[in-house]
Protein backbone atom coordinates (compact mmCIF):
# COMPACT_ATOMS: atom_id res chain seq x y z
CA UNK A 1 0.00 0.00 0.00
CA UNK A 2 1.61 3.10 -0.61
CA UNK A 3 2.09 5.85 1.88
CA UNK A 4 1.15 9.74 2.09
CA UNK A 5 1.48 12.43 3.85
CA UNK A 6 0.16 15.38 3.43
CA UNK A 7 0.86 19.09 5.00
CA UNK A 8 -2.25 21.37 4.85
CA UNK A 9 -4.49 18.41 4.93
CA UNK A 10 -7.12 20.68 6.78
CA UNK A 11 -6.94 22.93 4.09
CA UNK A 12 -9.63 23.18 0.97
CA UNK A 13 -7.10 20.86 -1.49
CA UNK A 14 -6.08 18.66 1.62
CA UNK A 15 -9.25 17.94 1.84
CA UNK A 16 -9.90 17.34 -1.40
CA UNK A 17 -6.49 15.43 -2.22
CA UNK A 18 -7.30 13.40 1.02
CA UNK A 19 -10.10 11.93 -0.39
CA UNK A 20 -8.38 10.98 -3.95
CA UNK A 21 -5.84 9.28 -2.43
CA UNK A 22 -7.83 7.15 -0.17
CA UNK A 23 -10.19 6.33 -3.38
CA UNK A 24 -6.57 4.64 -5.00
CA UNK A 25 -5.99 2.92 -1.96
CA UNK A 26 -3.34 4.61 -0.32
CA UNK A 27 -2.58 5.20 3.55
CA UNK A 28 -3.31 8.85 4.15
CA UNK A 29 -1.64 10.78 6.84
CA UNK A 30 -1.80 14.17 7.51
CA UNK A 31 -0.80 17.00 9.41
CA UNK A 32 -3.26 19.48 11.62
CA UNK A 33 -2.13 22.08 13.36
CA UNK A 34 -3.42 22.35 17.18
CA UNK A 35 -6.51 24.82 17.31
CA UNK A 36 -8.19 26.11 20.32
CA UNK A 37 -11.35 25.09 18.31
CA UNK A 38 -11.92 22.16 16.11
CA UNK A 39 -10.38 22.66 12.98
CA UNK A 40 -10.77 19.33 11.07
CA UNK A 41 -14.49 20.59 9.48
CA UNK A 42 -13.39 19.70 6.21
CA UNK A 43 -11.63 16.24 6.53
CA UNK A 44 -14.55 14.88 9.49
CA UNK A 45 -16.45 12.56 5.99
CA UNK A 46 -13.01 11.03 6.09
CA UNK A 47 -12.51 10.52 9.85
CA UNK A 48 -11.13 6.83 10.95
CA UNK A 49 -11.02 5.88 14.61
CA UNK A 50 -7.49 5.17 15.27
CA UNK A 51 -8.48 2.39 17.86
CA UNK A 52 -10.30 0.39 14.81
CA UNK A 53 -8.20 -2.21 12.79
CA UNK A 54 -6.55 -1.37 8.77
CA UNK A 55 -7.20 1.76 9.57
CA UNK A 56 -5.93 4.35 6.56
CA UNK A 57 -6.63 7.72 7.19
CA UNK A 58 -4.21 9.05 9.83
CA UNK A 59 -4.09 12.75 11.75
CA UNK A 60 -0.94 13.98 13.47
CA UNK A 61 -0.36 17.44 15.56
CA UNK A 62 2.25 19.31 13.66
CA UNK A 63 3.45 22.89 11.95
CA UNK A 64 5.49 23.70 8.89
CA UNK A 65 7.47 26.21 11.87
CA UNK A 66 8.72 23.08 13.57
CA UNK A 67 11.61 20.80 12.09
CA UNK A 68 11.90 18.88 15.02
CA UNK A 69 8.29 17.46 14.61
CA UNK A 70 8.47 17.18 10.36
CA UNK A 71 11.75 15.35 10.94
CA UNK A 72 9.62 12.84 13.32
CA UNK A 73 6.47 12.24 11.80
CA UNK A 74 8.70 11.83 8.58
CA UNK A 75 10.41 9.08 9.95
CA UNK A 76 7.47 7.20 11.96
CA UNK A 77 5.34 7.51 8.21
CA UNK A 78 8.22 7.40 5.65
CA UNK A 79 5.92 8.25 2.95
CA UNK A 80 6.36 7.09 -0.35
CA UNK A 81 4.79 10.92 -1.82
CA UNK A 82 4.79 14.16 0.39
CA UNK A 83 2.14 16.65 -0.45
CA UNK A 84 2.95 19.79 0.51
CA UNK A 85 0.02 22.11 0.62
CA UNK A 86 0.39 23.43 3.99
CA UNK A 87 0.72 27.45 4.16
CA UNK A 88 -0.24 30.80 5.14
CA UNK A 89 -2.48 31.15 1.94
CA UNK A 90 -3.86 34.61 1.62
CA UNK A 91 -1.89 36.88 0.33
CA UNK A 92 -3.67 40.16 1.55
CA UNK A 93 -2.55 38.74 4.82
CA UNK A 94 0.89 38.50 4.21
CA UNK A 95 1.08 41.72 4.18
CA UNK A 96 0.00 41.90 8.12
CA UNK A 97 2.51 38.59 8.76
CA UNK A 98 5.10 38.86 6.40
CA UNK A 99 7.41 37.02 8.92
CA UNK A 100 5.12 34.59 9.55
CA UNK A 101 4.20 33.85 6.10
CA UNK A 102 8.11 33.39 5.20
CA UNK A 103 8.18 31.35 8.06
CA UNK A 104 5.71 28.59 7.33
CA UNK A 105 5.26 29.25 3.33
CA UNK A 106 9.08 29.57 2.44
CA UNK A 107 11.41 28.29 5.18
CA UNK A 108 8.78 25.35 5.82
CA UNK A 109 9.37 24.10 2.26
CA UNK A 110 13.01 23.82 3.44
CA UNK A 111 12.50 21.84 6.45
CA UNK A 112 10.39 19.16 4.24
CA UNK A 113 12.84 18.94 1.97
CA UNK A 114 15.96 18.77 4.64
CA UNK A 115 14.11 16.10 6.94
CA UNK A 116 13.77 13.69 3.74
CA UNK A 117 17.33 14.24 3.43
CA UNK A 118 18.92 13.99 7.31
CA UNK A 119 16.12 10.76 7.28
CA UNK A 120 17.94 8.94 3.90
CA UNK A 121 14.63 8.98 2.02
CA UNK A 122 16.22 11.42 -0.70
CA UNK A 123 15.72 8.02 -3.10
CA UNK A 124 11.97 6.61 -1.66
CA UNK A 125 10.34 9.73 -0.91
CA UNK A 126 8.85 11.81 -3.69
CA UNK A 127 7.63 15.47 -2.96
CA UNK A 128 5.20 17.88 -4.05
CA UNK A 129 5.58 21.78 -3.56
CA UNK A 130 2.20 23.97 -3.83
CA UNK A 131 4.15 26.32 -6.18
CA UNK A 132 1.14 29.41 -7.18
CA UNK A 133 0.68 31.38 -10.21
CA UNK A 134 1.18 34.62 -7.89
CA UNK A 135 4.77 33.78 -8.58
CA UNK A 136 3.99 35.58 -12.33
CA UNK A 137 2.61 38.60 -9.91
CA UNK A 138 3.47 42.39 -12.29
CA UNK A 139 2.88 40.57 -15.63
CA UNK A 140 5.61 39.56 -17.63
CA UNK A 141 3.40 37.88 -20.58
CA UNK A 142 0.57 36.10 -21.22
CA UNK A 143 -0.52 33.35 -20.90
CA UNK A 144 1.64 32.43 -18.06
CA UNK A 145 3.79 29.19 -19.33
CA UNK A 146 6.33 26.95 -17.07
CA UNK A 147 9.10 29.24 -19.15
CA UNK A 148 7.18 33.01 -17.92
CA UNK A 149 9.53 35.12 -15.91
CA UNK A 150 8.41 35.31 -12.47
CA UNK A 151 7.81 38.76 -10.64
CA UNK A 152 6.13 38.34 -7.18
CA UNK A 153 4.22 40.64 -5.88
CA UNK A 154 2.89 40.02 -2.03
CA UNK A 155 5.33 38.29 0.96
CA UNK A 156 3.03 35.50 0.02
CA UNK A 157 4.29 35.46 -3.43
CA UNK A 158 8.11 36.08 -2.74
CA UNK A 159 7.81 32.95 0.04
CA UNK A 160 6.39 30.97 -2.76
CA UNK A 161 9.38 32.11 -4.63
CA UNK A 162 11.56 30.32 -2.24
CA UNK A 163 9.73 27.69 -1.89
CA UNK A 164 9.66 27.18 -5.60
CA UNK A 165 13.27 27.32 -5.88
CA UNK A 166 14.60 25.55 -2.78
CA UNK A 167 12.29 22.42 -4.26
CA UNK A 168 14.56 22.60 -7.85
CA UNK A 169 17.31 23.34 -5.89
CA UNK A 170 17.08 20.23 -3.96
CA UNK A 171 16.39 18.34 -7.24
CA UNK A 172 19.28 18.91 -8.83
CA UNK A 173 21.35 19.05 -6.04
CA UNK A 174 20.47 15.60 -4.48
CA UNK A 175 18.31 13.76 -7.56
CA UNK A 176 15.00 14.32 -5.40
CA UNK A 177 11.85 13.24 -6.85
CA UNK A 178 11.00 17.08 -6.16
CA UNK A 179 7.95 18.64 -7.83
CA UNK A 180 6.35 22.28 -8.45
CA UNK A 181 3.28 22.26 -9.68
CA UNK A 182 2.05 26.05 -10.92
CA UNK A 183 -1.88 26.10 -9.63
CA UNK A 184 -3.41 28.98 -10.92
CA UNK A 185 -6.37 29.81 -8.72
CA UNK A 186 -9.22 26.89 -7.65
CA UNK A 187 -12.29 27.15 -6.17
CA UNK A 188 -14.79 25.20 -4.72
CA UNK A 189 -17.68 24.95 -2.17
CA UNK A 190 -14.89 23.99 0.21
CA UNK A 191 -12.81 26.94 -0.52
CA UNK A 192 -12.03 29.45 2.58
CA UNK A 193 -14.36 31.91 3.43
CA UNK A 194 -12.13 34.95 2.85
CA UNK A 195 -10.76 34.53 -1.07
CA UNK A 196 -13.03 36.37 -2.86
CA UNK A 197 -15.22 33.83 -5.26
CA UNK A 198 -16.39 32.03 -1.50
CA UNK A 199 -16.96 36.06 0.12
CA UNK A 200 -19.23 36.53 -3.26
CA UNK A 201 -21.31 33.22 -3.42
CA UNK A 202 -21.86 33.49 0.30
CA UNK A 203 -22.94 37.31 -0.46
CA UNK A 204 -25.02 36.67 -3.01
CA UNK A 205 -26.97 33.91 -1.40
CA UNK A 206 -27.36 35.49 1.81
CA UNK A 207 -28.50 38.90 -0.13
CA UNK A 208 -31.33 37.21 -2.00
CA UNK A 209 -32.13 35.34 1.11
CA UNK A 210 -32.91 38.57 2.67
CA UNK A 211 -29.71 37.53 5.52
CA UNK A 212 -27.15 40.19 4.29
CA UNK A 213 -27.63 44.14 2.72
CA UNK A 214 -24.39 44.19 0.89
CA UNK A 215 -21.35 42.88 0.07
CA UNK A 216 -17.96 44.92 0.32
CA UNK A 217 -15.48 44.04 -2.08
CA UNK A 218 -11.77 45.44 -3.25
CA UNK A 219 -10.49 45.40 -6.81
CA UNK A 220 -13.46 44.63 -9.28
CA UNK A 221 -11.33 44.68 -12.38
CA UNK A 222 -8.27 42.05 -11.02
CA UNK A 223 -8.75 39.12 -13.18
CA UNK A 224 -8.44 35.64 -12.28
CA UNK A 225 -7.49 32.20 -14.14
CA UNK A 226 -10.81 30.02 -11.87
CA UNK A 227 -10.37 26.25 -12.05
CA UNK A 228 -12.47 23.69 -9.59
CA UNK A 229 -10.37 22.46 -6.70
CA UNK A 230 -11.38 18.81 -7.40
CA UNK A 231 -9.64 18.89 -10.82
CA UNK A 232 -6.45 20.54 -9.49
CA UNK A 233 -5.86 18.09 -6.81
CA UNK A 234 -5.69 15.45 -9.48
CA UNK A 235 -3.17 17.24 -11.55
CA UNK A 236 -1.27 16.84 -7.91
CA UNK A 237 -1.64 13.26 -8.00
CA UNK A 238 -0.02 13.37 -11.51
CA UNK A 239 2.59 14.99 -11.11
CA UNK A 240 3.93 12.64 -8.58
CA UNK A 241 3.39 9.51 -10.71
CA UNK A 242 5.90 10.85 -13.86
CA UNK A 243 8.72 9.02 -14.86
CA UNK A 244 10.61 12.14 -13.80
CA UNK A 245 10.24 14.95 -11.59
CA UNK A 246 9.66 17.90 -14.01
CA UNK A 247 7.40 21.70 -12.96
CA UNK A 248 3.95 21.93 -14.43
CA UNK A 249 1.68 24.37 -14.62
CA UNK A 250 -2.07 23.95 -13.98
CA UNK A 251 -4.57 26.55 -14.97
CA UNK A 252 -7.99 26.60 -17.50
CA UNK A 253 -6.91 28.97 -20.24
CA UNK A 254 -9.71 31.36 -19.41
CA UNK A 255 -9.69 34.30 -17.03
CA UNK A 256 -12.43 36.75 -15.61
CA UNK A 257 -12.68 39.73 -14.15
CA UNK A 258 -14.12 39.88 -10.32
CA UNK A 259 -16.77 41.74 -11.74
CA UNK A 260 -17.98 39.23 -13.83
CA UNK A 261 -17.53 36.65 -11.46
CA UNK A 262 -19.81 38.60 -9.15
CA UNK A 263 -22.24 39.13 -12.09
CA UNK A 264 -22.24 34.90 -12.70
CA UNK A 265 -22.90 34.29 -8.90
CA UNK A 266 -25.78 36.98 -8.65
CA UNK A 267 -27.21 35.48 -11.88
CA UNK A 268 -27.53 31.56 -10.67
CA UNK A 269 -29.37 33.63 -7.32
CA UNK A 270 -31.69 35.06 -10.39
CA UNK A 271 -30.53 38.56 -9.72
CA UNK A 272 -29.32 40.74 -12.69
CA UNK A 273 -26.30 42.92 -11.33
CA UNK A 274 -25.51 46.49 -12.87
CA UNK A 275 -22.43 48.47 -12.23
CA UNK A 276 -22.25 52.17 -11.81
CA UNK A 277 -19.42 54.15 -11.09
CA UNK A 278 -15.72 54.01 -10.89
CA UNK A 279 -13.05 52.82 -8.65
CA UNK A 280 -13.94 53.10 -4.77
CA UNK A 281 -17.09 54.95 -5.91
CA UNK A 282 -18.01 52.23 -8.40
CA UNK A 283 -21.59 50.09 -7.45
CA UNK A 284 -23.20 47.37 -7.83
CA UNK A 285 -27.17 47.56 -8.42
CA UNK A 286 -30.21 45.24 -8.87
CA UNK A 287 -31.64 45.27 -12.37
CA UNK A 288 -33.58 42.38 -12.48
CA UNK A 289 -34.76 40.00 -9.74
CA UNK A 290 -35.79 36.45 -11.35
CA UNK A 291 -36.05 34.42 -8.26
CA UNK A 292 -39.40 32.48 -7.67
CA UNK A 293 -38.42 32.40 -3.71
CA UNK A 294 -36.51 35.21 -3.04
CA UNK A 295 -37.58 39.02 -3.70
CA UNK A 296 -35.61 41.73 -4.00
CA UNK A 297 -36.45 45.67 -5.09
CA UNK A 298 -35.34 46.78 -7.61
CA UNK A 299 -32.49 49.63 -7.77
CA UNK A 300 -31.30 48.40 -4.30
CA UNK A 301 -27.68 49.37 -4.48
CA UNK A 302 -25.73 45.48 -2.85
CA UNK A 303 -22.14 45.73 -3.89
CA UNK A 304 -19.82 48.73 -2.96
CA UNK A 305 -16.02 48.82 -2.96
CA UNK A 306 -14.27 49.04 0.06
CA UNK A 307 -10.56 50.07 0.07
CA UNK A 308 -9.49 48.29 2.90
CA UNK A 309 -9.62 45.40 0.35
CA UNK A 310 -6.99 47.03 -1.85
CA UNK A 311 -3.64 45.36 -1.72
CA UNK A 312 -0.57 47.62 -1.46
CA UNK A 313 0.80 46.04 -4.58
CA UNK A 314 -1.65 43.87 -6.89
CA UNK A 315 -2.05 41.22 -9.26
CA UNK A 316 -3.68 42.34 -12.03
CA UNK A 317 -4.23 39.70 -14.64
CA UNK A 318 -3.41 36.19 -14.52
CA UNK A 319 -4.10 33.85 -17.27
CA UNK A 320 -2.23 30.39 -17.24
CA UNK A 321 -1.10 27.94 -20.55
CA UNK A 322 -1.69 24.34 -19.44
CA UNK A 323 -0.56 23.02 -22.81
CA UNK A 324 2.29 20.78 -20.78
CA UNK A 325 0.50 19.25 -18.47
CA UNK A 326 -2.81 18.73 -21.11
CA UNK A 327 0.25 17.08 -23.23
CA UNK A 328 2.53 15.30 -20.73
CA UNK A 329 -0.26 14.50 -17.49
CA UNK A 330 -3.29 14.17 -19.90
CA UNK A 331 -4.51 16.61 -17.36
CA UNK A 332 -7.70 18.26 -18.67
CA UNK A 333 -10.19 19.48 -16.59
CA UNK A 334 -14.39 18.55 -15.98
CA UNK A 335 -15.39 22.22 -14.61
CA UNK A 336 -15.85 24.98 -16.21
CA UNK A 337 -16.73 28.75 -14.84
CA UNK A 338 -20.37 28.02 -14.78
CA UNK A 339 -19.85 24.72 -13.40
CA UNK A 340 -17.28 25.59 -10.39
CA UNK A 341 -19.89 28.97 -9.73
CA UNK A 342 -23.20 26.69 -9.71
CA UNK A 343 -22.08 23.87 -7.12
CA UNK A 344 -20.22 26.48 -4.74
CA UNK A 345 -23.50 28.82 -5.07
CA UNK A 346 -26.32 25.30 -4.39
CA UNK A 347 -23.54 24.38 -1.48
CA UNK A 348 -23.90 28.04 0.18
CA UNK A 349 -28.06 27.75 -0.77
CA UNK A 350 -28.09 24.51 1.49
CA UNK A 351 -26.16 25.78 4.27
CA UNK A 352 -28.05 29.21 4.92
CA UNK A 353 -31.19 27.62 4.63
CA UNK A 354 -31.10 26.74 8.54
CA UNK A 355 -30.10 30.36 9.24
CA UNK A 356 -32.98 31.40 7.24
CA UNK A 357 -35.47 29.53 8.58
CA UNK A 358 -34.29 31.02 12.51
CA UNK A 359 -34.48 34.30 11.62
CA UNK A 360 -38.25 33.83 10.08
CA UNK A 361 -38.72 32.46 13.57
CA UNK A 362 -37.48 35.05 15.30
CA UNK A 363 -34.07 33.69 16.08
CA UNK A 364 -31.01 35.71 14.53
CA UNK A 365 -27.82 34.22 14.64
CA UNK A 366 -26.40 36.44 12.07
CA UNK A 367 -22.52 36.19 12.74
CA UNK A 368 -21.63 39.79 13.76
CA UNK A 369 -17.92 39.48 12.81
CA UNK A 370 -18.41 38.78 9.06
P1 LIG B 1 -6.03 26.74 2.61
O1 LIG B 1 -5.74 28.07 3.18
O2 LIG B 1 -7.44 26.29 2.44
O3 LIG B 1 -5.29 25.64 3.50
C1 LIG B 1 -4.01 25.85 4.01
C2 LIG B 1 -3.64 24.70 4.92
O4 LIG B 1 -2.35 24.94 5.48
C3 LIG B 1 -4.58 24.52 6.12
O5 LIG B 1 -4.70 23.16 6.41
C4 LIG B 1 -3.83 25.22 7.23
O6 LIG B 1 -4.17 24.77 8.52
C5 LIG B 1 -2.42 24.80 6.89
N1 LIG B 1 -1.39 25.62 7.51
C6 LIG B 1 -1.31 26.96 7.60
N2 LIG B 1 -0.19 27.34 8.25
C7 LIG B 1 0.45 26.20 8.60
C8 LIG B 1 1.63 25.93 9.32
N3 LIG B 1 2.40 26.90 9.82
N4 LIG B 1 1.98 24.63 9.50
C9 LIG B 1 1.22 23.63 9.00
N5 LIG B 1 0.09 23.82 8.32
C10 LIG B 1 -0.30 25.10 8.12
O7 LIG B 1 -5.26 26.66 1.22
P2 LIG B 1 -5.62 25.83 -0.11
O8 LIG B 1 -6.06 24.47 0.26
O9 LIG B 1 -6.45 26.67 -0.98
O10 LIG B 1 -4.19 25.76 -0.81
C11 LIG B 1 -3.29 24.69 -0.57
C12 LIG B 1 -1.87 25.11 -0.94
O11 LIG B 1 -1.82 25.48 -2.31
C13 LIG B 1 -1.36 26.33 -0.18
O12 LIG B 1 0.03 26.13 0.00
C14 LIG B 1 -1.60 27.49 -1.12
O13 LIG B 1 -0.68 28.53 -0.87
C15 LIG B 1 -1.35 26.82 -2.46
N6 LIG B 1 -2.08 27.34 -3.59
C16 LIG B 1 -3.43 27.49 -3.55
C17 LIG B 1 -4.13 27.91 -4.66
C18 LIG B 1 -5.60 28.10 -4.64
O14 LIG B 1 -6.13 28.76 -5.55
N7 LIG B 1 -6.33 27.50 -3.69
C19 LIG B 1 -3.41 28.20 -5.93
C20 LIG B 1 -1.99 27.97 -5.86
C21 LIG B 1 -1.36 27.55 -4.74
P3 LIG B 1 -5.47 25.36 9.31
O15 LIG B 1 -6.66 24.67 8.71
O16 LIG B 1 -5.19 25.00 10.70
O17 LIG B 1 -5.49 26.84 9.04
P1 LIG C 1 -5.61 35.45 -4.66
O1 LIG C 1 -7.11 35.14 -4.23
O2 LIG C 1 -5.07 36.66 -4.03
O3 LIG C 1 -5.60 35.40 -6.17
O4 LIG C 1 -4.83 34.21 -4.05
P2 LIG C 1 -8.26 36.06 -3.61
O5 LIG C 1 -9.53 35.33 -3.85
O6 LIG C 1 -7.93 36.49 -2.23
O7 LIG C 1 -8.20 37.38 -4.54
C1 LIG C 1 -8.43 37.32 -5.94
C2 LIG C 1 -8.55 38.73 -6.49
O8 LIG C 1 -9.77 39.32 -6.02
C3 LIG C 1 -9.51 40.63 -5.59
N1 LIG C 1 -10.52 41.03 -4.61
C4 LIG C 1 -10.68 40.51 -3.38
N2 LIG C 1 -10.03 39.52 -2.75
C5 LIG C 1 -10.45 39.18 -1.50
N3 LIG C 1 -9.85 38.16 -0.85
N4 LIG C 1 -11.48 39.85 -0.87
C6 LIG C 1 -12.15 40.86 -1.48
O9 LIG C 1 -13.06 41.45 -0.91
C7 LIG C 1 -11.74 41.21 -2.80
N5 LIG C 1 -12.20 42.13 -3.71
C8 LIG C 1 -11.45 42.00 -4.79
C9 LIG C 1 -8.09 40.58 -5.02
O10 LIG C 1 -7.55 41.88 -4.93
C10 LIG C 1 -7.42 39.67 -6.05
O11 LIG C 1 -6.98 40.43 -7.13
C11 LIG C 1 -5.36 32.88 -4.12
C12 LIG C 1 -4.87 32.12 -2.89
O12 LIG C 1 -5.52 30.88 -2.86
C13 LIG C 1 -3.37 31.91 -2.96
O13 LIG C 1 -2.97 31.04 -1.90
C14 LIG C 1 -3.02 31.27 -4.30
O14 LIG C 1 -1.63 31.10 -4.39
C15 LIG C 1 -3.53 32.11 -5.44
O15 LIG C 1 -4.94 32.26 -5.31
C16 LIG C 1 -3.25 31.49 -6.79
Amino acid sequence: MKIALITGITGQDGAYLAELLLNKGYHVHGIKRRSSLFNTERIDGLYQDPHEQNIRFTLHYGDLSDSTNLIRIIQQVQPDEIYNLGAMSHVKVSFDTPEYTANADGIGTLRLLEAIRILGLTKKTKIYQASTSELYGLVQAVPQSETTPFYPRSPYAVAKLYAYWITVNYREAYGMFACNGILFNHESPLRGETFVTRKITRGATKIAMGLQDKLFLGNLDARRDWGHAKDYVEAMYLILQQEKPEDFVIATGVTTTVRDFVRLAFLEMGITVKFTGEGANEKGVVEACNNPHYQIEIGKIIIEVDPKYFRPTEVELLIGDPTKAQTQLNWKPKYDLNGLVKEMIASDLQSFKKQKLLKDAGYDILNQFE
